[in-house]
């Protein structure tokens, strides 16, 4: 008999990059979607056809009960989120349900409906923030810096409450930032490597950015989703860690982006005046805004993986170099393509 997961969440970056995984390993895949006007399973469509997806809300607890009834799961991801730090601002509340409640929402229906599945959270290294220790382990306080990480710390303790209360198979991945091609447009890698390569092809004059002094722990997505199943293959549940042990300003990001496309920065004025001048032809090609910045920053964040790598065998493939490529490459095919 195949197994049968459950992914909530399905049409995200994550989603898309796990139900591969899982279909490659002779899974049947289910996937929660809500309701929209129109369609958005544009990371999905290439493998729609393989996939049982299910109508679900993280606001709607009989939908949730609904969903993992009909899929009768032996894993569900709960990868589903309000999943920008940004926004989490401007919609605090909404993003307490989506990304706190919501995932008391997900366990209520695995308690209730498949008490023996395996259950996988995606919890973030926002939750800790300030960070209070460098590397970050397992055992690193949190301190988070947005609503969106006070949300994930709280998904966080349910995950543990209900391993620690009702004996559910329930796993929290603490993972790093992860990108991809298929990232959303809004995060800064992906707005970087899309708006160099509209520059290069002479679409866009300039990229506004915030505070390109904030380092991230990034990795490839597509690396991630593998330590993700590994949590639920091992003997017990647990927590883990789940990044490169490398961290890089978003400033190196920019450089490494642009110099894939052939062009070299040389960096001028300071703090909220910053601009990024392209060497060749002195055009300003980058410009510091206000407007990008956040009310609380989280300045570093560094994992030290080694839990995963000792535990689950897992090590991530693609390095940050890679990364780059890989992205501004499919950005400026895709443009290049007349997509937009
Ligand atoms: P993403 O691309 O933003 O995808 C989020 C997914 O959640 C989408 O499928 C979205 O559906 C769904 N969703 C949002 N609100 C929902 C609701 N009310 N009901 C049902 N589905 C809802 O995020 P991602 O980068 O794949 O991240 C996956 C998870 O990992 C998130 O929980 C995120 O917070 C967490 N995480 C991500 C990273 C990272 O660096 N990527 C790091 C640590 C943790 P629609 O398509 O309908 O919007
Ligand atoms: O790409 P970001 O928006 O990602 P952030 O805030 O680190 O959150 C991502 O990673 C978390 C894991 O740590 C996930 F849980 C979360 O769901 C999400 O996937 O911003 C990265 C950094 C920040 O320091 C931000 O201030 O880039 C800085 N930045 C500078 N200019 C910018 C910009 N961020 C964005 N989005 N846009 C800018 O123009």
């Amino acid at each position: 008999m195949p197994k049968r997961a459950l992914i909530t969440g399905i049409t995200g970056q994550d989603g898309s990059y796990l139900a591969e995984l899982l279909l490659g390993q002779g899974y049947q895949v289910h996937g929660v979607v809500r309701r929209s006007s129109t369609l958005n399973f544009s990371r999905i469509e290439h493998i729609q056809d393989r996939l049982t997806l299910l109508p679900g809300d993280l606001l709607d607890q009989n939908s949730l009960i609904d969903a993992v009834q009909q899929a009768r799961p032996d894993e569900v991801y709960n990868l589903a989120a309000q999943s920008f730090v940004q926004t989490s601002w401007n919609q605090p509340v909404l993003t307490g349900e989506f990304t706190a409640l919501g995932v008391t929402r997900v366990l209520e229906a695995v308690r209730l409906a498949a008490p023996e599945a395996r259950f996988y959270q995606a919890s973030s290294s926002e939750m800790f923030g300030q960070v209070r220790e460098t590397p970050q382990t397992e055992l690193t306080p949190f301190h988070p810096r947005s609503p969106y990480g006070v949300a994930k710390v709280y998904g966080h303790y349910a995950t543990v409450n209900y391993r620690e209360s009702y004996g559910l198979f329930a796993c929290s991945g603490i993972l790093f930032n992860h990108e991809s091609p298929r990232r959303g447009l809004e995060f800064v890698t992906r707005k970087i490597t899309d708006g160099a390569a509209r520059i290069k092809l002479g679409l866009a004059d300039e990229l506004r950015l915030g505070n390109l002094e904030a380092q991230r722990d990034w990795g490839f997505a597509g690396d991630y989703v593998k330590a993700m199943w590994r949590m639920l293959q091992h003997d017990r549940p647990d927590d883990f860690v789940v990044g490169t042990g490398r961290t890089h300003t978003v400033r190196y990001f920019v450089e490494q982006t642009f110099a894939a496309l052939g062009i070299t920065l040389a960096w001028e004025g300071r703090e909220l005046d910053e601009v990024g001048v392209d060497t060749a032809n002195g055009r300003v090609v980058v410009r510091t805004d206000e407007r990008f910045y956040r009310p609380a920053e989280v300045n570093l964040l560094l994992s030290d993986p080694t839990k995963a790598r000792e535990v689950l065998g897992w090590t991530p493939e693609v390095d940050i170099e890679g990364l780059v490529e890989m992205m501004v490459r499919a950005d400026y095919e895709r443009l290049s393509t007349g997509r937009r």
